[in-house]
């Protein structure tokens, strides 16, 4: 009994076995309720009673003048151990939605639709957000949507009406709200990136408007510096910002990080919000970012229902594999979202290897091009480069670009 009692206090499913704990976890988005010119958000599983799959006995959920809510990272096509099941728990997620007592006026989902931007991963998004009682979703892609193609494919399905690599902005119900792509053309060794042109278009977009109009942007990668060790800020995020300045409410909703977090910042609040699909480490708490395998007695200290650091035990495993990965002669092992060794130094004429051990994909870049992998590597892909030339040779991931490294031949 004392251990019933010990579940209940959590709302996310823990007294479920084995992997429908996750499950339970990961079918959650964030719901928006604007009331009086205020937005208030409130965790699906919060309002959803999963027992019943129905609102909560005694809830106050205010109407508000509307609604909307956010999904994020649903990466379809992922299936590795961490969430074998990314098309079940989404649709555990819009299951929640449509039990909600009135439909959300739409969905908005802060990218990282498919895994590794296949045709049929977006195929199959697009049909399990089919089942979804809502009007509309919006979209604003993620790097793991715009993999092969520089986002050719998600413009062409999901940016038809959009400027340049997929923004735009839209007005609903006196509320403005601004999607951003901070996903494309990262540089060497910085973060996310929204570029001259971007930002452009965003000053002019909200210069028309009075500075009483609450204002929501929405954007994949954090707006805001949650850990830019692992990738997790937007380079030049804060001249984005510097425009919303004069506006009494800004609401900025980000996903990429794949847990919820907050700040207030003067006039604006910051929001990451959880992914559909599988857990990340807390920023700095584990050797990198990347899918989190869960234990159940580990997951609630993830949830923040508990103050107790979490130490990702395969991760600490694949540390201490690393003396020996790097014994192996001119390979440089992709682990842990970092490059190692991350110099190496070679002859001329040497073939250099680069072998991905994460569960993510990446790719090696020469920094001025002179090489580049000729597509993204998955789990356990390979790519090779002959270096002839002496010189000292640059390299980086393009989705995750503050992983560098460097290839030295003399
Ligand atoms: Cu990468």
């Amino acid at each position: 009994m004392g251990n019933i009692i010990l579940q209940d206090d959590n709302e996310d499913g823990l007294d479920r076995r084995g992997f429908l704990k996750c499950m339970a976890w990961a079918g959650t988005g964030m719901l928006w309720v604007m009331n009086g010119g205020i937005l208030k958000s409130y965790g699906m599983s919060q309002v959803i009673d999963r027992q019943t799959g129905n609102i909560k006995r005694g809830l106050d959920l205010p109407k508000g003048d509307f609604s909307f809510v956010q999904l994020s990272d649903s990466h379809i096509g992922f299936s590795k151990e961490a969430n074998p099941d990314v098309v079940g728990t989404l649709q555990a997620a819009i299951a929640k939605i449509n039990a909600l007592p009135s439909p959300p006026s739409f969905i908005l989902h802060t990218g990282d639709l498919s895994h590794l931007s296949k045709a049929e991963e977006f195929d199959t998004l697009d049909q399990v957000l089919k089942s979804a009682k809502s009007e509309k979703v919006f979209f604003v892609p993620g790097e793991h949507d715009v993999l092969t193609d520089d986002g050719k494919q998600y413009l062409e399905r999901y940016g038809k009406e959009t400027k340049g690599a997929g923004w735009y902005s839209f007005d609903s119900k006196g509320v403005h709200f601004i999607g951003l792509v901070n996903v494309v053309n990262l540089k060497a060794g910085g973060l996310g990136f929204l570029g001259d042109e971007q930002l452009e278009w965003l000053e002019e977009d909200v210069k028309r408007l009075s500075s009483s109009t609450p204002i929501v942007v929405f954007a994949h990668i954090p707006l805001w510096s949650v850990y830019p060790e692992w990738g997790w800020g937007t380079d030049d995020s804060a001249k984005a910002l510097s425009y919303l300045k004069r506006f009494g409410s800004v609401t900025v909703l980000n996903g990429h990080i794949h847990q919820t977090l907050q700040k207030i910042e003067g006039n604006i609040t910051f929001h990451t919000a959880m992914s559909t699909a599988f857990p990340q480490p807390q920023p700095g708490m584990g050797p990198s970012p990347g899918p989190m395998k869960v234990p159940a007695e580990k997951l609630r200290s993830l949830l923040g229902l508990s103050g107790v650091n979490y130490v990702e035990h395969g991760h600490t495993l694949a540390i201490t594999d690393m003396p020996l990965i790097s014994d192996m002669t001119n390979r440089v092992v992709i682990d842990n979202f970092s490059f190692t060794p991350k110099e190496l130094t070679v002859s001329p004429g040497t073939k250099v290897t680069w072998v991905n051990h994460d569960e993510v994909p990446h790719t090696v870049t020469s920094t001025d091009k002179r090489f580049t992998s000729s597509r993204v590597l998955d789990t356990d892909g390979e790519f090779s480069n002959t270096f002839n030339e002496s010189g000292v040779f640059d390299y980086y991931c393009t989705i995750h670009p503050h992983m560098t490294g460097k290839v030295i031949v003399k």
